[in-house]
C-alpha cells in the first residue's frame, strides 16, 4: 500500500486554513493510504518557542488530529523529537545535499526576511529535516501545498544523490507530491491578502479549532467585508479578497461549488451570508471543538497516544544506518 507522511508544526493556536488545508485531509487520506501523521516539535524549534508553550501546542496537535477523525490506532500519530531517527537522517542528509540546494529555497528567504546573519542555522537546514522526515518511511507520497513544493523536489533530488552515492539504485523512493484538488487556502479575517496564520498576532484573524461557537460568531461577525451586498459571480467575488475568502471558507466547510453558494446568495444582505456561515462553522467544528476539550483534560491519554506511535514510527525508521555504515554496537 502506498504510504503517506505529512506533519504540522506545534507554533501556536490551531486554526481553520489548518484544518481545512491539511487535517480534514488527513482524515480522507486514511481509508486510501498507509499514514504517518507527526507532530513536527523540531521544526517548531527553528524559531523560538517557549518550552512550555511547545509541549501544550504539541498535544493540542495531536488532540486536532483526533479529535478530526484520525484513527490513531490504525495509523502512526507521534511527535518528531520522540523519533530520533529523524535528527539522524538530517544529518545524513546534510552530508548528501548540496549548499547551492539549500540557497535556492525561497521559504527560507522569506522566513529569514532581510535580518539572514541572525536567522538560526537549523531554519537554513530545515528542508533537510524534512527530507528525512519523508524518507524516514519511505513515504511514497506527501500531501504539499503551493509552499512546500520546492521542498519536496529537493526531498527527491536528496533521495536520488543518496541512492547513487551508496549504490542502492531503489533504497529511498522518489517521493510523489499529492494534488488534492482545488487547494483551500484560507486567508486572514481581517485581510484578505493574508494567509490565516497561527502566528498572527490578531486573534481575530484566524478562527482556532479551539474557539467555542460564541467565539467563531463574533470572530465571523467582526469579519472585514465591504458594505456591498453578495456578489452574483466567481469573477466579482474575485475582486473583493475578503469576500472572496468567506465565500471559500464556506464552500471548503459545506463540500460545495462556490457558484452553487453565489445561486443561494447573490445579491443578499453580506450580514445573511455571515450568519449561514456561522451556523455552518460551529456545526463542523463545534464536535472537533469538543473532542479536543476532551482530550487536552486528558493530557496522559494524548501521551499515550504519541508513545505508541512514536514506537511504531521507529520500528520502521531504523533501516538506513547500516547502509551509511554507521557501526552499532
Ligand atoms: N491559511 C491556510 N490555509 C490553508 N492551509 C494552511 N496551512 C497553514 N495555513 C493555512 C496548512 O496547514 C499545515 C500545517 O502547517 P505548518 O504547521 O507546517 O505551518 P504553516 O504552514 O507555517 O502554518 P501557519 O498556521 O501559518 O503557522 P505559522 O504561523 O507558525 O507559520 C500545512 O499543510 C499548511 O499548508
Amino acid at each position: 500500500m502506498n504510504r503517506i507522511f505529512s506533519g504540522v508544526q506545534p507554533t501556536g493556536n490551531l486554526h481553520l486554513g489548518n484544518y481545512l488545508g491539511a487535517i480534514r485531509n488527513f482524515v480522507r487520506l486514511q481509508h486510501d493510504y498507509e499514514c504517518i501523521y507527526c507532530v513536527v516539535d523540531q521544526h517548531a524549534i527553528t524559531m523560538w518557542q517557549e518550552p512550555a508553550e511547545l509541549r501544550r501546542a504539541t498535544r493540542e496537535v495531536a488532540a486536532a488530529f483526533i479529535a478530526a477523525g484520525v484513527d490513531a490506532k490504525k495509523q502512526i500519530v507521534f511527535n518528531q523529537s520522540a523519533v530520533p531517527a529523524h535528527s539522524q537522517l538530517a544529518w545524513i542528509f546534510n552530508c548528501v545535499a548540496r549548499m547551492g540546494w539549500l540557497n535556492r529555497m525561497t521559504q527560507f528567504k522569506e522566513k529569514a526576511g532581510k535580518d539572514r546573519e541572525n536567522a538560526s542555522a537549523g531554519l537554513y537546514v530545515y528542508p533537510n529535516l524534512m527530507a528525512a522526515d519523508i524518507l524516514a518511511y519511505k513515504a511514497t507520497h506527501v500531501p504539499v501545498g503551493e509552499d512546500q513544493k520546492q521542498h519536496l523536489e529537493l526531498t527527491r533530488d536528496i533521495a536520488q544523490k543518496f541512492n547513487n552515492d551508496f549504490s542502492v539504485p531503489d533504497f529511498f523512493p522518489l517521493t510523489e507530491p499529492l494534488i488534492l484538488g482545488e487547494a483551500t487556502r484560507v486567508m486572514s479575517l481581517r485581510d484578505g491578502s493574508k494567509k490565516m496564520s497561527k502566528s498572527d498576532p490578531s486573534d481575530y484573524s484566524r478562527i482556532n479549532l479551539t474557539d467555542d461557537a460564541d467565539a467563531i460568531a463574533l470572530k465571523i461577525r467582526k469579519a472585514k467585508t465591504d458594505p456591498l451586498p453578495m456578489p452574483a459571480t466567481e469573477a466579482e467575488a474575485e475582486t473583493r479578497p475578503e469576500v472572496d475568502n468567506l465565500l471559500g471558507i464556506y464552500a471548503a466547510l459545506s463540500d460545495r461549488q462556490r457558484s452553487d453558494i453565489l445561486a443561494e446568495f447573490a445579491g443578499r444582505e453580506f450580514s445573511a451570508f455571515k450568519k449561514a456561515l456561522t451556523d455552518l462553522a460551529v456545526e463542523k467544528l463545534g464536535p472537533i471543538n469538543a473532542d479536543m476539550k476532551r482530550l487536552l483534560a486528558d493530557p496522559g491519554y494524548v501521551d499515550q497516544v504519541l508513545k505508541d506511535g512514536a514506537t511504531r514510527a521507529r520500528a520502521i525508521a531504523d533501516e538506513v544506518y547500516d547502509i551509511v555504515g554507521f557501526l552499532r554496537p
